[in-house]
């Protein structure tokens, strides 16, 4: 839903200006020192993209779903490393405490979290426990006041910048499925927890992940998520739908901008005495990457508007994912194919985008998972 068009496209005009007079200048400097610069992160703190989501009575800008998918896609329209900085603020690293957090924990955490003065991460893959999620080995043992938590989370994003984890573990050692497992605010710095070194990732570069290790790490009572035990899984569930439509859409904006880069070389690139456009065999590759885009933006509004309507998303959440992601690889290969040999060397953006947008179809639930949770969901609809 969206609730004023003309404060929607005020924000919109000036996140794109950002995007296109600050980010997208910047973009290869990130990829080569693997670092965002402080002067961007700071406009991005003046801009509110760090509370995109957050509600605005803790200092965010409460968009709706589909508020946020049209934000995204501008967002998606420079390197991705940008919105990861962004990402878990407003999705996997707060809606956990949005949507099931007790009132403490929300007005402890969030204003700080919409602000960008704390980063937020979402600790659920562990080196044995990636699809089969509710696997975790992870433990939370209950002691006098507080938890003691053992383990380790793998590919943590932002967990080298996050001032607070959401971990998901085990407190109940009977149950070895989802209904043992809860979810914890862990603060930086509370002994015990400690990060292991940079993960060295294909693209993405500037958006870091790493371990995040657990060693009779103490964490208060106080800071189980919702104050309940044994509801941890159901939350990252939930915390998953709706990352799943704002990756979807990150993909559409990511598309678009190869796609613009890829017209832009056809149309200069001259071969057999005409610009490379000019052929049909290019034009079919321009204009599948075109349909495909339009159908994707098409399915993330929509399944966005349900959302805000109240309706239960799993399963559009899930398509949406799977197909802007398969898109946006199928239009990163096309476009690298459209600028030749010059897409395939560094001095052209779509080598960087290549190897980006690859991490689409996997995280936050791969393109197998996608499926499984359509296909299940629709054999459960049909048996009641
Ligand atoms: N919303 C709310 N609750 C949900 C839910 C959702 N979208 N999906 C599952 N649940 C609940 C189920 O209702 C069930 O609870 P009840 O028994 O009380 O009904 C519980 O969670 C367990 O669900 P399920 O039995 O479906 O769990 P499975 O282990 O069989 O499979 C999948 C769940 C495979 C879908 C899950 O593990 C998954 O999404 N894996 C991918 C993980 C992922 O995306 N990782 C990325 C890391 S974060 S970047």
């Amino acid at each position: 839903m969206i609730r004023d068009r003309a404060t929607l496209s005020l924000l919109i005009d000036s996140i794109g200006r950002f995007v296109r007079e600050r980010l997208i200048p910047t973009e290869a400097q990130v990829d080569e020192t693997d670092a965002v610069p402080a002067p961007i992160i700071a406009e991005m703190k003046a801009l509110g993209l760090f509370g995109l989501s957050i509600p605005e009575e803790y200092g965010g800008l409460g968009l709706t779903m589909e508020e946020e998918v049209e934000v995204a896609f501008v967002l998606g329209g420079t390197s991705p490393a940008f919105r990861s900085l962004i990402g878990t603020n407003n999705g996997i690293g707060s809606q956990g405490i949005i949507l099931d957090g007790t009132a403490e924990q929300r007005a402890s955490y969030l204003p700080r979290l919409a602000s960008g003065e704390l980063v937020a991460a979402f600790a659920l893959t562990e080196p044995g426990s990636g699809s089969d999620a509710a696997s975790l080995s992870t433990t939370a043992t209950k002691k006098d006041g507080y938890y003691a938590l053992n383990g380790t989370k793998r590919y943590i994003t932002n967990a080298p910048e996050a001032g607070i984890f959401t971990v998901m573990a085990r407190t109940d050692a009977a149950d070895t499925r989802a209904h043992g497992i809860s979810a914890f605010i862990v603060e930086r710095g509370t002994p015990g927890l400690s990060l292991g070194r940079v993960d060295r990732k294909m693209g993405q570069r500037g958006a870091h992940t790493c371990d995040v290790i657990f060693e009779d790490c103490r964490v208060p009572a106080s800071q189980l998520l919702g104050g309940r035990e044994g509801v941890g899984f159901r939350t990252a569930m939930k915390v998953l739908d709706k990352g799943r439509l704002h990756i979807g859409a990150v993909c559409v904006g990511v598309a678009e901008r190869m796609l613009a880069d890829a017209l832009a070389y056809a149309l200069e690139r001259r071969q057999f005495g005409q610009p490379i456009a000019e052929f049909q065999l290019v034009q079919a590759m321009l204009a599948d990457s075109k349909t495909e885009i339009y159908a994707a933006r098409s399915m993330v509004q929509d399944a966005a508007r349900r959302r805000d309507d109240g309706h239960d998303v799993a399963t559009e959440a899930a398509c949406a994912k799977l197909f802007a992601s398969e898109m946006c690889g199928r239009v990163a290969d096309r476009a690298v194919q459209i600028h030749g040999g010059a897409g395939y060397v560094s001095d052209y953006a779509i080598e960087r985008f290549y190897r980006d947008v690859r991490l689409f179809r996997i995280y936050e639930g791969t393109s197998q998972i996608q499926q499984l949770v359509i296909a299940r969901n629709m054999i459960r609809a049909a048996k009641w």
